[in-house]
């Protein structure tokens, strides 16, 4: 078989990392996007990239050209649209620019793609924060009522683009993705907040830690997992859209009770509303809220029913929850302790 070339958008991100190296396993001619940052964008993908295994093109969903540009050079089968302002909270601060990144980024990519090969196969990154807080579980039969800027440019880019280019005969789908985490996740997001900062307080490195909502319940699943289903939804013959989730729900509150217990650190809960904090057994308070750390809007609960993944694709994960905290723990204390971070980062 001829090798495949997949084009990624968002390859320096959490699910653009480990999609580069599921894809490279698989013999395929990876090229990514690569918008320029002043920081090293690198530090999730410099060994593919430095060993040659991937290829990356300066570009921006903001600019039309550097689109098609990317498009040019890469001529791709496949397309995996992941690049995204991914942060719900931030999304309430910077609504035009995550709605031009995520809805308008999407349409300049499709409309520029399907226009260079009407062949080309495009996976968008859509999410369960489009479900808003409509009844769990939530399955593609489900209600879609997005309630912050983030849920709605994703919905936008799903219903404008993803829908009519579809009804089009052009071969696009949705991946409704749940949480999915893993040591790779930015430390802005609440499990590698917790992980990363947990393990501070373990080794004397840091008091506390400040968190918003603990009663928010999420179906978290580990990322690894997540992309192998991406894949698998482009080799089907017709498009369709899959919610893809473990099944099981933890609040925010039950994610750090488990990794300070991991850490061998118990927690013990009291107090109520911003008042609530968690001690360790020694009395000590380790987390404590802090009203900037809730949003205008919350998602309440979400959990999903992938049953039409695991038939149609044969997909199930493989990481539980209680593997994932054990597992971004693991990685966290290897970075923390093995490299001597600084007491004030
Ligand atoms: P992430 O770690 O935040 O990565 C986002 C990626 O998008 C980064 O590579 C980022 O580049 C890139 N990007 C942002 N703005 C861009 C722009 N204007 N032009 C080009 N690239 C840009 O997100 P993730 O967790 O890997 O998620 C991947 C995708 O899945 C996103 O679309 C997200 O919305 C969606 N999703 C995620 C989850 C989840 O739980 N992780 C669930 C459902 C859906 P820089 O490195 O330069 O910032
Ligand atoms: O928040 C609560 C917060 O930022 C999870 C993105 O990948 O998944 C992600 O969006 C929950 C929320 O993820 C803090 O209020 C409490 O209820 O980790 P998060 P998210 O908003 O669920 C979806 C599926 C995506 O598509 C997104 O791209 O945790 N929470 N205290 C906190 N959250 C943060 N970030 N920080 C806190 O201190």
């Amino acid at each position: 078989m001829a090798t495949k070339t997949a084009l990624i958008t968002g390859i320096t991100g959490q699910d653009g990392s480990y999609l580069a190296e599921f894809l490279v396993q698989k013999g395929y001619r990876v090229y990514g996007l690569l918008r320029r940052v002043s920081t090293d964008p690198f530090t999730r993908i410099e060994d593919l990239y430095g060993n040659g295994q991937i290829k990356l093109i300066y570009g921006n969903m903001r600019d039309e050209e550097t689109i098609k540009n990317a498009l040019k050079i890469s001529k791709p089968d496949e397309i995996y649209n992941l690049a995204a302002q991914s942060h719900v909270g931030i999304s309430f601060t910077c609504p035009d620019e995550t709605m031009d990144i995520n809805y308008r980024g999407l349409e300049r990519l499709a409309t520029e793609a399907f226009k260079q090969n009407p062949k080309v196969k495009i996976y968008q990154a859509s999410t369960s924060e489009m479900y808003g807080n409509t009844k769990p579980p939530q399955s593609e039969k489900s209600k879609f009522a997005p309630v912050s800027p983030y849920g709605e440019s994703k919905l936008l880019a799903h219903e404008k683009v993803v829908v009519p280019f579809r009804k089009k005969g052009f071969f696009i789908c949705s991946g409704v993705l749940f949480n999915h985490e893993s040591p790779r996740r930015g430390k802005h997001f609440v499990t590698r907040k917790v992980s990363h900062s947990l393990v501070k307080v373990k080794f004397g490195l840091q008091d506390m830690v400040t968190m918003g909502n603990l009663d928010a319940k999420r179906d978290w699943g580990f990322a690894g997992d997540y992309v192998r289903a991406m894949w698998m939804m482009l080799q089907r013959k017709t498009p369709e859209d899959f919610v893809i989730a473990t099944g099981e729900s933890h609040t925010v509150r039950e994610f750090v009770t488990e990794t300070a217990k991991y850490l061998g650190m118990p927690v013990k809960w009291s107090g109520k509303g911003l008042s609530e904090v968690a001690k360790d057994e020694k009395g000590r308070v380790v987390v404590k809220l802090d009203k900037k750390y809730y949003r205008l809007n919350e998602v309440n609960n979400l959990l999903g029913d992938s049953k039409k993944a695991r038939t149609k694709l044969g997909w199930k994960p493989q990481i539980t929850f209680k593997d994932l905290v054990k597992m971004m723990v693991e990685a966290d204390v290897k970075l923390i302790v093995g490299s001597n971070e600084h007491k004030d980062d």
